[in-house]
């Protein structure tokens, strides 16, 4: 029997850089020959979202679906980095009651330098009050209270941030 694989489950604000934190660090897990999978909640929303909008019932059957998915993925070994805003508590304990070896890291960044980011232009249509449900404007988003890893990505960059979640793999012997 394979060893359990681990999730590392990254939650943050809209636009904090969860995606090009978990793309950086998958890559070079990749590099170093871990077998791990990249789950985005953008993108999972795009596959098996379908129908899913963003009240708190489906944002929480978002996330219950990635759960599932990191289960099956580490039960044969694969490792799971996720990006998903996961805005709520309770649906992170519920990740962590689900998952073996799970991790939550918190990318934090001031809302701000979120809506300065402003990705996609959504903070800008939220402020406009076109977005009724969006996380840091019109719902709430719930800072992480005991997150294994806190990492800024306002004054930080990318390469820093992955040698610390690296070492955090590392000290739990999970690469
Ligand atoms: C939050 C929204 C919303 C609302 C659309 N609130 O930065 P993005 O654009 O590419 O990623 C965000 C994505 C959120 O999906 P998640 O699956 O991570 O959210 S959750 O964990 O809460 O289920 C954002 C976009 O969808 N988006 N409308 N109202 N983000």
């Amino acid at each position: 029997r394979k060893q359990q694989g681990w999730t590392l489950w990254m939650t943050g604000l809209p636009s904090a850089g969860k995606t090009t934190t978990a793309n950086a660090l998958t890559e070079k897990l990749e590099e170093l020959g871990c077998a791990v999978e990249c789950l985005d909640g953008d993108k999972l929303r795009q596959h098996i979202g379908s129908g899913l909008g963003f009240t708190r019932e489906d944002r929480m059957e978002n996330v219950r679906r990635a759960v599932y998915v990191c289960g099956l993925l580490n039960r044969h070994g694969v490792n799971a980095v996720v990006a998903m805003i996961s805005p709520y508590a309770e649906m992170r304990a519920y990740a962590r009651s689900q998952l073996t070896n799970f991790m939550e890291v918190h990318i934090d960044c001031t809302i701000s330098e979120c809506e300065r980011r402003d990705v996609k232009g959504l903070y800008a249509k939220a402020r406009r009050g076109e977005i009724p449900l969006f996380t840091g404007v019109s719902d709430v988003y719930e800072r992480p209270e005991n997150p294994e890893l806190a990492l800024h990505t306002d004054g930080s960059e990318v390469g820093d941030n992955v040698r610390l979640l690296l070492e955090m793999l590392q000290t739990r012997g999970y690469a």
